[in-house]
């Protein structure tokens, strides 16, 4: 029998007040966090006794799984002040089965079982990459999955198992007896951030990465240029960085990766099972690579920079062999330094062309991501070109007409859906909200988390929905606090609709599991926003 994980929910409650009721005659003490799991898994089932770890507690995995191991060891150390061993023969075991993945999209070119790097895998496998396993009972815990990324995302649901912060002196914590069967709706979960419009370093790109990850997110989309800001070194092109690097919204400094620096991020995320989808905006939101170099101005005049927040006014000459070489340049950097499947060639907001000048730049630029063995991404206008198969179209003006994101779907396209007023984190919550723009409306946790991405457009379904990304765009934001007070707890609801099939999900549960976030949150310093609708303890 499969239960639905809200009924299962409604049943732990009924039997935890039932034991409540029955003056506690030997009842077990109710777990510490029965119902903190964001997102909610496909079914969890919580049952008899559950497993207590402690300094002795010895953790078994695979070698492809050591990360994982590793970063569970490092969760148990933050609660009871001790590193479980890595080991043979404990009790606390990560399986790989070696069999496998439910459900799977075929994949040509990839032979199927245990042990592949697995951050491509999520993105051009579907979903079912991602599936694990996971019990816990009073012999111990273990943690199933076909390949690394299953026991990875198992070892994040356990780390919600364990409390949020330990007790004063205590070196053990009594994890609930579980058995969960899980795995994503949508194999996209992206998280987008913004470093143009504000220069964020690479620790605090790690931070984010480190925090997303938690709630399954499996795409870091780096928006790495825009008008205010060129964030990435291109081989022989010192000029985009130098120039287009050195300011940013509001006249700061700005700053820009290195090629050391961003493979540092990209090897950061990916040992989180976190695959980085680099974005450089064009043939619009160019002025910094104009600042750098006149030659992509029709007028071949140079720029100044841009410190303000308008939007839609530079383009680069399309057509210009200047600007097809600095094309190809970009996108073969690109390429050289992403290992992921996706590189994202921007597209929005684009008034200065004519539609033939920009379905034009789009094919091409497709054309280029395609020849390096690489598939494009770009928001919503790119659908009115003509896409290449594979090629993935970001859906997210809610104001407007959606034709260009239907006639993607119309070419065989995919979506992901990042409706503005569902999904961008840099809305304000309310009219109180200190940071944050207000074009698309508020978003308060109840809008980024009701609703659903096989519901918003005629047509599209679950078979043409990709994933769900949430973008956070960095106008308003210049610190690290402002990301994540943004981004906290709106990001868990995107991710949340990502993950968890539709009818296990429903508000007032989410809200109630969300708030046992708040002690995370604080224990680690996120300045996250206690939304009204939550009952945040403390
Ligand atoms: C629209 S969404 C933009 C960005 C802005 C954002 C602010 C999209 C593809 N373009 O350039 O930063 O609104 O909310």
């Amino acid at each position: 029998m499969r239960w639905s994980a809200s009924l299962v929910a409604a049943l732990v409650a009924a039997a935890l007040s039932a034991g409540a009721c029955s003056g506690g005659g030997g009842a077990p003490a109710p777990p510490e966090t029965p119902h903190g799991l964001v997102p909610l898994p496909a079914e969890v089932v919580y049952r008899g006794a559950g497993f207590t770890i402690g300094g002795d507690t010895v953790i078994t995995a695979p070698p492809e799984a050591e990360g994982a191991a590793g970063h569970l060891a490092a969760a148990v150390r933050e609660v009871t002040g001790r590193a479980p061993r890595i080991g043979e023969g404990g009790a606390v075991r990560l399986e790989l089965t070696g069999g496998r993945d439910s459900g799977t999209e075929a994949d040509p070119g990839r032979s199927p079982g245990a042990g592949q790097d697995a951050g491509p895998d999520a993105l051009l496998r579907g979903p079912g990459a991602e599936a694990y396993e996971l019990t816990v009972d009073a012999a111990g815990i273990r943690v199933r999955a076909s390949r690394p990324v299953g026991l990875f995302r198992g070892v994040q649901t356990l780390g919600q198992l364990l409390p949020a912060t330990g007790r004063a002196g205590a070196a053990e914590v009594t994890l609930p007896g579980v058995r969960i069967t899980d795995r994503p709706r949508f194999a996209w979960r992206g998280a987008m951030l913004d470093v143009a419009r504000h220069f964020f370093t690479v620790d605090e790109v790690k931070r984010y990465v480190d925090l997303v990850a938690a709630y399954k997110i499996n795409v870091l989309h780096l928006h790495l240029s825009d008008d205010q800001g060129w964030r990435l070194a291109v081989a022989g092109r010192p000029e985009l960085t130098r120039i287009g690097g050195a300011t940013e919204v509001g006249g700061g400094p700005g700053g820009f990766y290195t090629e050391e620096d961003y493979r540092e991020i990209v090897a950061h995320a990916r040992e989180r099972f976190v695959e980085v989808v680099p974005e450089i905006d064009m043939p619009g939101h160019v002025n910094a690579a104009l600042a750098a170099d006149p030659a992509l101005s029709c007028d071949g005049r140079r720029r100044e920079p841009y410190t303000g927040t308008d939007i839609g006014f530079s383009a680069l000459c399309v057509g210009r062999p200047a600007v097809d070489r600095f094309l190809a340049d970009v996108i073969g950097e690109l390429a050289r330094l992403t290992p992921g499947p996706y590189l994202h060639i921007g597209g929005d907001e684009v008034s200065r062309l004519t539609r033939e000048q920009f379905d034009g730049f789009v094919e091409r630029a497709q054309e280029l991501v395609v020849a390096q063995g690489k598939r494009a991404a770009g928001w919503q206008e790119i659908g009115g070109a003509r896409l290449a198969p594979g090629t993935v179209t970001q859906y997210w003006r809610t104001r407007g007409t959606p034709e260009d994101a239907l006639n993607a779907v119309r070419q065989g396209g995919k979506l992901v859906m990042s409706p503005a007023s569902r999904t961008y984190l840099d809305m304000k919550y309310d009219e109180g909200t200190r940071l944050g723009l207000r074009w698309a409306g508020f978003v308060e946790v109840e809008d980024a988390y009701d609703w659903d991405p096989a519901e918003m457009l005629p047509g599209v379904g679950d078979g043409q929905v990709l994933g769900v990304e949430a973008p956070l765009w960095t106008e308003t934001a210049e610190t690290v606090d402002d990301l994540e007070y943004l981004a906290f707890p709106r990001l868990p609801a995107v991710a949340e609709v990502a993950w968890t099939p539709r009818s296990a999900r429903d508000f007032d549960g989410f809200a109630a599991r969300l708030a046992r976030h708040g002690p995370r949150w604080t224990a680690l310093g996120v300045d996250f926003h206690r939304s009204a609708a939550v009952a945040w303890p403390g």
